[in-house]
């Protein structure tokens, strides 16, 4: 399965979002992130995408969510969602991607990943999730689950 990071620099009621320029997800916002690769953890993979995307080093995250996704075929991937609250660096735009801050309650829904409403206010409140959503070939989400992350 494909395995993805997702992490979202939240501090003072605002979130870093980031505006994704091309590949998968091309003109979402979202975390940063990407495919986990090699023989990495799932937490080093997030490091160096937070690296890659917006040129920070990421200190302390704490994991939120773990995401599956079942597309039209069958296929399943995820995605492990952190909050990062310590960094250093200055956020700035990639190749990939460009970075604002949003406040937590004017977070552009409409122009992110149909799924991330269901389950990114819940983790702003604190929620620990655990997710399956089921998308159809439209990229419509049809089914969804969300319970509270069991294990860490
Ligand atoms: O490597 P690449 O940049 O293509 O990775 C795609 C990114 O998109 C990765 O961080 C995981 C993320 N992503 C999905 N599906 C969803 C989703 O439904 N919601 C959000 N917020 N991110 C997603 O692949």
């Amino acid at each position: 399965m494909l395995r993805h990071t997702l992490i979202f620099l939240v501090k003072d009621k605002r979130i870093l979002l980031a505006m994704k320029k091309r590949g998968l997800g091309v003109g979402f916002w979202n975390g940063v992130g990407g495919k986990q690769s090699g023989d990495e953890s799932i937490r080093q993979a997030a490091v160096r995408e937070a690296k890659e995307e917006i040129g920070v080093d990421v200190r302390m995250l704490r994991k939120m969510a773990e995401l599956q996704f079942t597309d039209n075929q069958g296929k399943k991937s995820s995605a492990t969602v952190y909050f990062c609250d310590s960094w250093t660096g200055v956020p700035i735009e990639s190749e990939e991607m460009r970075p604002s801050w949003f406040n937590i309650d004017e977070i552009p829904y409409e122009q992110m990943w149909p799924d991330d409403r269901y389950w990114l206010p819940k983790l702003l409140r604190g929620d620990k999730l655990t997710c399956q959503f089921i998308f159809d070939q439209d990229n419509q989400l049809i089914s969804q689950r969300i319970e509270q992350l069991k294990v860490r």
